[in-house]
Parts: structure tokens; sequence; C-alpha cells
């Protein structure tokens, strides 16, 4: 199997080093190259503390052989517009695996790669890209792939060279429960943190919001199937929060270093399925109209 990764940033640089130092073959394209670059050198800082040096090839959108199953890595506001240049180009039988914080790409996915095996991966892992070519693991974590299309279904062969290279991996029937999930936990955590620019520990003192966060979101979310109770929402953001009490998250990150943040496909997402279910969700969008404000000092629209 040779893996293309689309997108070197935390997430997409430890899956890359982890399934090459597993034995996979693995190359990052970069869709604004038509051609192969020279191959990017990466270190890794294992959970244990040891480093590895891997070498990554370089690819570009024209370079289709090459191209094996696409994990898409990007930030979420980058999806569509990495994506552009293989419409049309992109073999019908390559997977397309989406793996980004947010929701309100698969769509887009959809309707332009109508034939090619659609599938979402939520992962938990901890990662810290410290510069261009320095990659640390922060934390274990569970990642599960599901399909979104009936071709996805074929590729439940992914897990398990992900499983070998992560340490987990597994599949999922239910793969949009899980994305929802992950949406509520990154909808709590990624703002707030963000608004106190502060690290994820700094919300054990902030429970109360999580709470008002958490019970405001139920009857979407009750809307979406899930059933949990306004204290289990409560509970999971409080997990996440305990077992990455020493992390900065991926919003506090942007905002400190003046970056986009993914707000749009996170509680923009949620604000946006709530006013088409007749909805209102008040603290929530209070939050998002804060983060905008804080992106308008350095994004412009
Ligand atoms: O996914 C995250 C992020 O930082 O984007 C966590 C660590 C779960 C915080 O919401």
């Amino acid at each position: 199997m040779q893996w293309t990764i689309l997108g070197a940033g935390a997430v997409g640089s430890l899956f890359a080093t982890h399934l090459q130092r597993s034995g996979q073959k693995v190359n990052l394209l970069d869709t604004r190259q038509p051609h192969r670059q020279q191959a990017k050198p990466m270190l890794l800082e294992q959970l244990d503390g040891s480093i590895c040096m891997c070498e990554l090839d370089c690819i570009g959108y024209q370079d289709l052989a090459q191209i094996g199953c696409l994990l898409v890595t990007t930030k979420v506001w980058q999806v569509t517009h990495a994506l552009q240049p293989l419409v049309g180009l992109l073999p019908e039988s390559c997977p397309i695996v989406l793996l980004h914080n947010g929701m309100g790409t698969a769509e887009w996915l959809t309707e332009h790669f109508p034939h090619n095996p659609l599938l979402a991966g939520v992962t938990s892992c901890g990662a810290l890209k410290t510069d261009a070519s320095h990659i640390k693991h922060t934390g274990f974590g569970e990642t599960w792939l599901g399909a979104l299309n009936a071709a996805g279904e074929q590729w439940q062969t992914l897990v398990s060279p992900l499983a070998d290279a992560l340490g987990h991996a597994a599949w999922s029937e239910h793969i949009q429960e899980r994305q929802w999930q992950k949406l509520v936990v990154n909808a709590v955590i990624n703002p707030l943190t963000a608004v106190y620019n502060q690290q994820s520990g700094i919300l054990l003192q902030h429970q109360d919001e999580i709470a008002a966060l958490c019970l405001e979101l139920r009857p979407l979310l009750l809307q979406q199937g899930l059933t949990n109770t306004a204290n289990e929402w409560q509970e999971l953001v409080l997990q996440v929060v305990d077992r990455t009490a020493k992390n900065y998250s991926s919003m506090q990150q942007d905002i400190a270093n003046r970056r986009r943040t993914e707000i749009d496909y996170i509680t923009g997402y949620l604000l946006q399925q709530a006013e088409q279910n007749g909805l209102e969700l008040p603290q929530h969008r209070a939050l998002y109209l804060k983060i905008k404000a804080l992106e308008s000092q350095f994004v412009t629209a």
C-alpha cells in the first residue's frame, strides 16, 4: 500500500513518520506543485523520548501513479482548496480519508469525487510540530476509521497497517457519531482555551462554562440521534481536558501564532446545523464571535 499524506501539519507528520517506521510506503503530496520535489527530512520524537530520523518523498498533483490511499490532514479550511487540483485527475479507485478537526467538507468531497471510496477518520493522537521538520508525539490516542459512502466500506483493510503504526486503530460502523463526539469536544475546549490563551488544564477552573456549553448543545445532539445526557457530554469533555491538561489546543496555538482558526467548521458548523433545525445556541454564538474578533486582527475576510 502506498500512503499519500496531504497536509504535513502535526497529525499528518505524525501519521507519515509512524507509517514509514512500521514499514509502509509513504509520501507527502503538495497540490500546489505539479511534480516531485526534494524529499523532506523529518525528525520524530517518540513518546519514550527517543528520536528517529525519517525521509519522506514529496510528490505533486500530476504524479498520479505515486498517489495511493490519500489521507487528508490539512487544516479543515484548506481541504477543498488543497484537493481541487486533483478533481477529474485522481483515479476513481483511490480511497480518500478525511482526518481533520471540524465538519462540513464531506459534502464537497462527495460532489467532486463521486466515485472514489470516501472515508472519515477520528483520532485522539497527540502531536506537536515544533518546526517544519520536527514532530513530537505528545500523547497516545485512538484512531477510528469509517466509510462515508458505499465504496468506502471496502477499505476496512486500512485499519491494520494503521494499528501497527500507531498502536491503535479500529473500524467504526458509526463514524459520523464519533465525528460529532469529537466536534463537541473541540467546540468546548478549543475556543475556551483560545480565549483564555492557556493550556487545556485551565478549563478545570471553568467547569460551569463547560457545563453550560454542553447543556446548550443537548437538543441539537438529540436531533442528531446522540442520546448522551448533558452530564455525560460534560464528563466526556472533562476527560479530554484531563488527558490533555498540559497541552495547548490547536485553536489556542492558531490564535497565539496569528493563524486562521478552524472555528467556522467547529462552532460555525454547529450554529449552521442549529439554525437548520430551528434551534438557537447563544453561548456558542458568543464564543464564535469572540474567536472571530481575535482572528480579524490578522486574518482578512
Ligand atoms: O483536538 C484537539 C485540538 O486541540 O484540536 C483537542 C486536543 C482534543 C482539544 O480540543
